[in-house]
């Protein structure tokens, strides 16, 4: 279970980082290399840290000062894999245990050879803290040794500044603190870090270090150990005095890796979905997402949300998109049920900034915003990245007309509702999100005729704008209106009027050849060859060759859309009209998003077309463990992790739960021998075995629990198991 770096390659050296991000649900860091190299970006984010920069218009989540960072010098000589002679390096994160550990052999110019290990690990006890270790080793001479580390504020997010320094201190011979404070949004941040050794102190340019030299006998190992608490006004009133203070007490790195590896190997024994096969591949994929969806999400605060790239990385400016809601929290329900809600309860909290962004639309309800951040307002940048031959940019829609984050709000309510029947929630937060967003779609429909529709929207399919009724946006805004009916949320006048949008809204059915158009023109525009685009999934290679406004115009779709509705509505659509209208968009669909492919692996194993099904969930691995350079350099693709989580479980385990039933229908790859994994459905912590042969569910209580299989509904008290051959059930 390591991701492993097996040379060292200024090629990878940010994909890297962000796949060896450590963490722990309240601070990110990335696996950058201790020493510079160019153009590596290192990166340290706590979770709900952010500021807008004077003249910008979104808030970012703060790239915060390093504390990585470590100079180090033999015999005078600057430790690097570029001028040093590399004679054996690996580096690997090991998801046991949570540690990243580097360890090389170098040859320094006068010969002598010194291995250098470093290493890094999380605390997951106490949140705030990490702890580092640089240990070296000269081989066969003495050497002198020489190391510079401490907290580095000229840190930045690509360029911007975000922080003013407050204060740089030190506190006897092996304690430094600096403490700053964001520019706009003025939250306090303390860093401390203690060592296990007396060092030489320096505040310079923004940065404060503690230096340490010594001779180090050869065979013998010089160890520096660094422990790091990290506070913010946001948990405490005085973070650079509560960071100090903790500091002072801080754990041993020995210890804190302790804590670490019981926390990952309860983490591993209870939530791992562990598969029996000759793609050993598979197995990693899923550890990996499941390593890092559990590190990028607040464990125990619901002010928090999780970004697009988690904490992994400055991509997104860390914004909150739909992808939380519809990618990232179906992991967290049907295993961490407290942590969906809070997911939920980040929402709920900012409903005051989704009203007013409906009220300057002329709208009703909440319209929540498509990229989010701390305040509740929009966050997306106005426009995208300049074209320097015109000197235009490209106008950003997604926050004028991507509204179908409403309805996937409002939909993830009700998966939370269906998976814990959690009364309180529902009354407290959960109506109060479904009547808004209701409210919304009321007044963002238009009387055409006899019917209601919806005009100028972006489905999920990014490349198609401004269309009117995307099919994807109409059923979810249905569906969405259809849920404040049946919690009976607002007056009688609302409900009413809620019946009228419900019977009178246009759904767009199949056509002749069993088509859902995905928008009132989409099915007639022209068809290109999408092949060579294709190939290249995620590069948006296709803007190369046509405007975005020509892409307008083609039957092309950037990711999942038509499909994503099949998938979100499974009972809305014949198992026939799934596979017609599946075949015929993933022909239209580059995959340039990486929201896409896993959606298109679950419906391609609604359709029992397995291999398909493979064969898309391989490619959705490769999305951040692939071999292209630079694919993730700004940090990983969550939804595209927690995707993996879902084609695994709902697609080859073939778990449903609409209508609040638990249905399970599996279809194992070809190479799978068996899969198990925990599911929690209704306060009840269930484990199933899947093998080719049958289905083991097993749950610890006697109290009986319904479950369909095959269509027909059993009883499950400790045990049930389903024979797939003969249909049949023995409890
Ligand atoms: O939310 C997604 C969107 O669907 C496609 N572009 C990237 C966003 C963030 O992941």
């Amino acid at each position: 279970m390591k991701v492993k770096e097996k040379q060292f390659d200024l090629e990878y050296i940010n994909k890297y980082a962000s796949q060896l991000t450590i963490g722990n649900g309240f601070f990110g860091i990335r696996g950058s290399q201790e020493e510079d190299y160019r153009n590596q970006v290192r990166g340290m984010f706590i979770a709900g840290v952010y500021n807008r920069p004077l003249g910008t218009e979104s808030a970012e989540l703060v790239n915060l000062p390093d504390v990585v960072k470590a100079d180090i010098k033999i015999d005078g000589e600057h430790f690097s894999l570029e001028s040093m002679k590399v004679l054996t390096y690996e580096r690997a994160l090991d998801l046991k245990t949570g540690e990243l550990k580097r360890c090389t052999v170098v040859e320094i110019s006068n010969g002598k050879k010194v291995q250098v290990v470093t290493s890094r690990v999380a605390d997951q006890h106490n949140q705030q803290q990490v702890a580092l270790k640089v240990a070296i080793t000269p081989l066969f001479a003495d050497c002198q040794i020489e190391i510079v580390t401490g907290i580095d504020g000229q840190q930045t997010n690509f360029g911007t500044q975000q922080l003013v320094e407050k204060e740089l201190r030190v506190f006897g011979d092996d304690l430094l603190g600096a403490s700053y404070q964001t520019t706009e949004s003025n939250i306090g941040i303390g860093i401390s870090a203690r060592f296990n050794k007396k060092g030489v102190f320096q505040a310079k340019n923004r940065r404060i270090t503690a230096a340490f030299s010594e001779m180090v006998k050869k065979n013998t190992t010089f160890t520096l150990e660094k422990v790091v608490v990290l506070s913010t006004s946001l948990q405490h009133e005085k973070p650079f005095e509560q960071s100090v203070a903790q500091a002072r007490q801080s754990e041993s790195y020995t210890k804190i890796l302790e804590q670490s590896k019981t926390y990952w190997s309860n983490f591993w024994r209870d939530h791992r979905v562990t598969i029996e096969s000759t793609a050993s591949f598979d197995q990693f994929a899923l550890d990996f997402a499941a390593y890092h969806l559990q590190i990028m999400t607040p464990r125990n605060d619901a002010s928090v949300s999780v970004g697009a790239k988690g904490l992994t990385g400055e991509g997104y400016k860390g914004h909150v998109f739909w992808d939380t809601e519809i990618f990232i929290l179906p992991f967290f329900l049907y295993q961490f049920p407290d942590i969906a809600k809070n997911l939920l309860t980040y929402r709920y909290d900012r409903l005051a900034g989704a009203r007013q962004k409906a009220r300057k639309h002329h709208y009703q309800g909440a319209l929540f915003p498509w990229e989010s951040a701390s305040t509740g307002n929009e966050e997306t940048p106005k426009f995208a990245a300049l074209n320097i031959k015109t000197g235009t940019r490209q106008e950003v829609a997604s926050a004028a007309a991507e509204h179908h984050i409403v309805a996937d709000i409002a939909y993830a309510v009700q998966e939370y509702m269906q998976a814990t029947d959690d009364q309180l929630f529902l009354e407290t937060k959960g109506k109060a999100l479904v009547h808004e967003t209701a409210a919304f779609w009321l007044s963002r429909a238009v009387k055409v005729n006899d019917r209601l529709e919806i005009h100028q929207v972006i489905g999920p399919d990014e490349y198609t704008e401004y269309i009117d009724n995307n099919a994807y946006t109409n059923y979810l805004a249905y569906y969405n209106v259809s849920l404040a009916v049946k919690y009976q949320v607002g007056d009688s006048l609302f409900l009413k009027e809620c019946q009228t949008f419900l019977e009178q809204l246009y759904l767009p059915k199949a056509n002749e050849e069993q088509l859902i158009p995905q928008d009132d023109t989409y099915l007639s525009k022209p068809i290109i060859d999408l092949s060579l685009y294709k190939e290249r999934p995620g590069s948006q290679s296709i803007l190369l060759d046509y405007a975005r406004s020509e892409v307008n115009e083609l039957q092309v779709s950037k990711q999942a859309d038509l499909v994503m509705l099949l998938y979100l509505l499974p009972t809305y659509f014949s198992q026939s009209i799934v596979a017609k209208n599946l075949r015929y968009y993933e022909n239209k669909t580059i995959h340039d998003s990486s929201l896409s492919k896993a959606i298109h692996a679950i419906e391609a194993c609604r359709i029992q077309d397995s291999e398909w099904a493979y064969q898309l969930f391989q490619e959705a691995c490769l999305i951040d463990l692939g071999s292209e350079p630079h694919t993730s350099d700004d940090g990983l693709h969550a939804a595209s992790l927690g995707a993996l989580w879902m084609t695994v479980i709902f697609g080859f385990a073939g778990i449903q739960t609409t209508d609040g039933q638990l249905t399970i229908s599996p279809q194992l790859p070809e190479n799978w021998e068996s899969m198990t994994f925990p599911f929690v459905w209704k306060n009840h912590s269930l484990f199933f075995e899947l093998t080719k042969e049958q289905v083991i569910v097993k749950k610890d209580s006697e109290e009986p629990l319904p479950i369909f299989y095959a269509g027909t509904q059993y009883q499950l008290k400790k045990k049930l198991i389903f024979n797939w051959r003969n249909e049949s059930c023995v409890s």
